[in-house]
């Protein structure tokens, strides 16, 4: 292995540095993954982040209200215990704020940051046939070549501002939650309109409420949204959660999503309408995905017992919001609860009661036009002066398009998913040797408490690296029929679920023109890691170890 790390800048242009791998995206992925392949397997790293900082999603998610949906205690890294130890989260559901502060204190604490290439995006990475290397290149000039392409590119970070006529033409100011610019806005005294109610809308409604002078939502699909009952962490809780830290992990990654949640067995349907109440009370109370989770087995794979969970919701809506027209704007009907990713909010419901607040059902009454002055639907013009879109992603594959990923025969890996992503396990694709995706399609990520994926993946990818040196093997790749059982077997779980019931960013739904596939593993973190762990177990079947060129490649496999 090399270990050269000149800078490629400081060396000249024409200079192409060799690394042992290139990782894209400095995130939780990143930091991770830079840490294991420098500090455990001893390589030659670069991280190219487009940020001047680290963080990933905390670095750019800086709209109000942004937090996270997981519990701190399990929002986090768990291969360090020392790092698990001190560290102490302040709020039960992480601020923006918190998380990168946390993510920078990990930059620091394993000295991440030398390795990092800041404000740089990589535009190419091509694989080179001919020495079984990726040829990288960024927007700064720089062009290195690596044995591994790691993409820590995060699922949900390329943003979607909806091509709505007229946006040049507006003269106040936009922003998209996604993107959020460092400085404070000023919403005070303001008319602000957002559009789009997803997680980043459900969060950042109450609070822009409670500072602009006016706020217009413009909805086009009412949600389910459960209460978070955030709080600050319980210090005695926090102890306790310290000295079971091992328990609460093993619970988390062999769970269905990545949370220490005991798995509930019982039917909705099996019991009185009593009891079933008392439980969704319960949950309720309880907040968060806990109800998701702890209520009742089946909510998320029978229509009929879904629809319990989603009418007791909407009683709680009916409950909550004052004005009878508005709260039936609010009411979800067009799809299951939970089909759609399962939204927890602080204080949403409530802030359709606030004077300055207007709800506009665009799936009735159509956004036409923006105008100069603000947004104009079909029933007349909202006068604005910020409009926030918290319109969401282009999710999972969105960002892979945005670099040109070419692998064998010079095949774009845009080309290879133009009818949806098909990838192995989520970590590999057939056609693109040794290049690796932390949290790629195909793998329960999304759907998933992100970091225990994340590490899953980091671990499992250094794991395989280790054994293909250790077998003098130069090239890993996915081979075509395992992908392609790959994409059946996840088709096929997607099928046993409610997801394909609603128009959601899971299916790409949310971007006019993408292929309508269901991107993510819906099996389970604990199923998934049992499947990876059997592949490399078995001599990492499915995937060609050997030279990797054309005519020479082994296809006995290594093990
Ligand atoms: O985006 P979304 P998001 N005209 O796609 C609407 C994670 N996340 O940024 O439902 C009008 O969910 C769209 O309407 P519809 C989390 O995984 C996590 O909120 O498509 N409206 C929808 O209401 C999440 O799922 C956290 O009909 C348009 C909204 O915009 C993911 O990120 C916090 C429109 C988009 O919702 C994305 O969430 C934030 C158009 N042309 C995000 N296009 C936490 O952990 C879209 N919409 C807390």
């Amino acid at each position: 292995m090399s270990n050269q790390q000149t800078d490629a800048k400081a060396a000249g242009a024409a200079k192409v540095d060799e690394l042992d791998a290139v990782v894209i995206g400095a995130g939780f992925s990143g930091l991770y993954m830079l840490h294991r392949l420098r500090d455990e397997l001893s390589m030659s790293v670069r991280v190219y982040e487009t940020g001047d900082g680290v963080g990933g999603t905390w670095y750019w998610n800086r709209y109000p209200g942004a937090r996270c949906d997981s519990e701190s205690y399990i929002y986090c890294f768990s291969f360090s215990d020392e790092l698990l130890q001190e560290w102490n989260w302040s709020g039960k559901y992480p601020e923006q704020p918190e998380i990168l502060s946390y993510l920078n204190h990990v930059a620091d604490r394993f000295d991440l940051r030398r390795d990092i290439q800041f404000s740089t995006r990589v535009t190419s990475a091509l694989f080179r046939e001919a020495d079984n290397r990726w040829e990288i290149e960024t927007d700064q000039g720089d062009r290195v070549s690596a044995q591994f392409l790691i993409t820590a590119i995060g699922c949900i970070s390329a943003s979607n501002v909806p091509d709505i006529k007229g946006l040049d033409s507006f003269e106040g100011e936009w922003y998209h939650t996604g993107a959020w610019p460092h400085e404070p806005v000023d919403f005070n005294n303001k008319r602000v309109g957002i559009i789009g109610t997803g997680s980043s809308g459900v969060q950042s409604i109450p609070v822009i409420a409670e500072r602009a002078g006016h706020l217009t939502v413009f909805q086009r699909t009412p949600q389910f949204t459960i209460p978070a009952r955030h709080e600050t962490v319980d210090q005695k809780f926090l102890e306790e959660v310290k000295a079971n830290y091992d328990e609460i992990w093993h619970k988390a990654r062999y769970s269905v999503g990545g949370i220490p949640a005991d798995p509930v067995e019982v039917s909705a349907l099996t019991v009185t309408a009593e009891e079933r109440q008392a439980v969704y009370e319960r949950g309720w109370a309880e907040g968060g995905f806990r109800f998701f989770f702890g209520t009742f087995g089946d909510i998320q794979v029978d229509r009929r017992a879904n629809d319990t969970a989603a009418e007791f919701i909407r009683s709680k809506i009916r409950e909550t919001v004052k004005d009878p027209e508005v709260a039936e704007k609010l009411l979800p009907t067009d799809h299951p609860f939970g089909s759609k990713r399962a939204l927890i909010d602080t204080n949403y419901f409530e802030t359709y009661n606030r004077d300055n607040v207007t709800l506009v059902d665009i799936r009735h009454n159509p956004i036409v036009e923006i105008t100069s002055k603000g947004i104009r639907t079909e029933d007349g013009e909202y006068e604005l002066d910020i409009i926030v879109f918290a319109t969401g992603f282009d999710a999972m594959t969105g960002t892979f398009f945005k670099i040109d990923i070419r692998g064998r025969d010079g095949e774009a890996l845009k080309d290879k998913w133009a009818e949806g992503p098909k990838t192995y396990l989520g970590l590999a694709a057939a056609g693109f040797p040794n290049m690796f995706m932390i949290t790629g399609p195909g793998s329960p990520s999304v759907l998933s408490n992100m970091p225990v994926s994340i590490e899953q993946h980091v671990e499992w990818i250094c794991d395989f690296i280790e054994h293909l040196r250790e077998h003098d093997a130069e090239v890993a790749e996915a081979e075509r029929e395992a992908e392609a059982a790959w994409v059946d077997h996840v088709n096929e779980a997607a099928e046993m679920t409610l997801f394909p019931l609603a128009n959601s960013w899971y299916l790409g739904a949310n971007i006019p023109g993408k292929p309508r596939v269901f991107m993510p593993y819906p099996g389970g973190v604990g199923n998934y890691r049992e499947k990876c762990d059997e592949v490399a177990a078995d001599g990492y079947e499915g995937f060609t170890l050997g030279a990797g060129r054309r005519g020479k490649r082994r296809t006995t496999r290594v093990s």
